[in-house]
């Protein structure tokens, strides 16, 4: 197994360049281990270094290993410029989604004699496959969160502020381990829950509603991303129904979820079920992402996405209805794609839970 800079550093010849720019926390993590906020790394074929700020003198030489580090009180760009890590004529490409324009404007003022190429997601695909070290704490970042579903259901009672739970989950899955949380807790009750991305408010939980909970959890750097739709009380038959057609449309998602189909070909399973009951139009965001030190990277599963599934990619299946003054339903699951099926690895539960 090449190593990750190996794997990049393969792609330069196909990409006709001699380094590699990166300033991406995320991606600089991936690449080097290195959990600071500000730095840049320069890879090449001979070597990697990392360039960053004081505040991380002592840190990044416990979590770098094999890179040359320079530390700086200053511009990182005019370190990489002193130690003349960019020589004139090289072809330096760099990810195009990440650095800002001032940046490239930056590095083209400072270094006219070196040619910059933006490549898209070039580190995302390389980590778009984990390693058996990735999933393990993939599954640990899962666990925490089914944990905490399962405690926070007994919470879940009209009357308390959609805020209440959030705080619930937080808490809690602190408790169970997470460092963070993967994002700001979704918790959507009655109309509110037709908002695909409903923050918690004050609003309080009633009877008769739809409670939708989308949540996660970071353990060592990596996220997981589970949603699950209760009823709180009696609910609408109408919203039974469109229950059932999301469970069936990610049920049938996860069947066919496996190493050789094309985003938009999975995408296309779960929209296939909604559209046979009329709901097309109810579901307007695509049916899941890839999950790892970011909470949504590659690949993508949307309309619009050509990317190959393979054996190691992590991603969400989380088809939804939301109709408008009625409610909303989203189930989500966070699966490992392999070579003939997947693994789901949340274990909450799926049928509809009358709280
Ligand atoms: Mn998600």
């Amino acid at each position: 197994m090449l190593s990750r800079l190996q794997q990049l550093c393969a792609q330069f010849d196909p990409f006709r360049i001699d380094a590699f720019l990166v300033t991406f926390p995320p991606h600089l993590r991936y690449m080097s281990g290195f959990t600071g906020s500000n730095g840049v790394a320069i890879i090449t074929k001979d070597g990697a270094a990392l360039i960053t700020d004081g505040r991380y003198s002592v840190q990044v030489r416990e979590q770098v290993r094999g890179w040359k580090i320079l530390i700086t009180q200053g511009s990182l760009f005019e370190k990489i410029r002193a130690q003349r890590l960019l020589k004139p004529g090289m072809r330096v490409g760099f990810d195009g989604n990440t650095v800002l324009y001032s940046q490239f404007l930056a590095l083209k003022k400072m270094f006219p004699k070196v040619k910059f190429l933006p490549k898209a997601d070039v580190v995302e695909k390389l980590a778009a496959v984990k390693d058996a070290n990735e999933i393990a704490k993939i599954r640990r970042a899962v666990e925490i969160t089914d944990t905490t579903f399962a405690e926070i259901l007994p919470l879940i009672k009209p009357g308390v502020p959609e805020l209440d739970i959030a705080a619930e989950i937080s808490y809690r899955q602190r408790k169970h381990g997470a460092e963070a949380d993967a994002f700001e807790s979704i918790v959507a009750s009655g109309e509110r829950s037709a908002l695909p991305h409903g923050r918690a408010t004050f609003k309080k939980i009633a009877n008769g509603e739809l409670l939708t909970l989308d949540f996660g959890a970071v353990y060592e750097g990596y996220h997981s991303d589970m949603t699950r739709t209760v009823a709180v009380g009696r609910i609408k038959p109408e919203a039974k129904k469109i229950y059932a057609v999301v469970r069936s449309a990610q049920e049938a998602a996860i069947e066919a979820a496996k190493s050789g189909i094309r985003g938009k070909e999975l995408d296309a399973v779960a929209r296939g079920v909604i559209r046979k009951k009329g709901y097309e139009k109810f579901f307007r965001h695509s049916l899941g992402h890839g999950i790892g030190l970011q909470i949504h990277e590659q690949p993508r599963i949307s309309v619009m996405s050509t990317a190959l599934l393979v054996p190691g990619n992590v991603v969400t299946i989380e088809p939804g209805v939301y109709i408008p003054h009625l409610g909303g339903v989203r189930i989500e699951d966070d699966v490992i794609i392999g070579e003939t099926s997947c693994e789901v690895l949340n274990r909450s539960p799926k049928e509809l839970l009358v709280l």
